[in-house]
């Protein structure tokens, strides 16, 4: 049983993970377009993961008896500079994320809602692999120039990231 305002933060969430999945198909689109394919698969399989977000909280909320309601999805931007720019904006607005996540626990905290604390805890460490996945690949764009053979190797890198349907991972 959600309380009101805890269905309605559980909503915006919702809200923010499909802008989250919108943003990384642009991105996904953008690399394309600029000749970077292993980017481009990266910021698919993000897209995939962020839907896999939506539809969890989607999914509890209609557990908990709550009522999903679906709301104007912002557009994302289309035009990037460059591929850190991307991962810098990537890094920026998962950071605004997990602060969003943080709120919800507090707010579950503050309502004593047991139930959606642990919901959030699979929430909280997951923020916790994004920020560091993108920390990482940031790095080595710093590491290895935007253009040239650096970026070429870092794009068949990302290329074999693999997407995993949640039931494979268990979750
Ligand atoms: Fe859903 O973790 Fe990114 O936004």
């Amino acid at each position: 049983m959600l309380s009101k305002k805890m269905e309605e933060a559980l909503n915006e969430q919702l809200n923010k993970e499909l802008y989250s999945a919108y943003l990384y198909l642009s991105m996904s689109a953008h690399s394309t377009n600029i000749g970077l394919p292993g980017f481009a698969n990266w910021f698919m399989v993000q897209y995939k993961e962020e839907m896999d977000h939506a539809m969890r909280i989607y999914n509890y909320i209609n557990e908990q008896g709550g009522k999903v309601k679906l709301k104007v999805i912002e557009e994302p931007p289309s035009e990037f500079k460059d591929a850190m720019d991307m991962f810098q904006k990537t890094l920026k607005h998962e950071q605004f994320i997990t602060k969003s996540i943080h709120d919800l626990m507090e707010l579950a905290i503050e309502e004593k809602d047991h139930a959606t604390q642990i919901f959030l805890q699979w929430f909280v460490t997951e923020q916790i692999e994004e920020e560091g996945n993108d920390n990482e690949i940031i790095a080595k764009l710093k590491l290895a120039g935007d253009r040239g053979n650096g970026l070429f190797m870092i794009d068949k890198e990302l290329a074999t990231r693999v997407y995993i349907p949640p039931a494979e991972e268990g979750a």
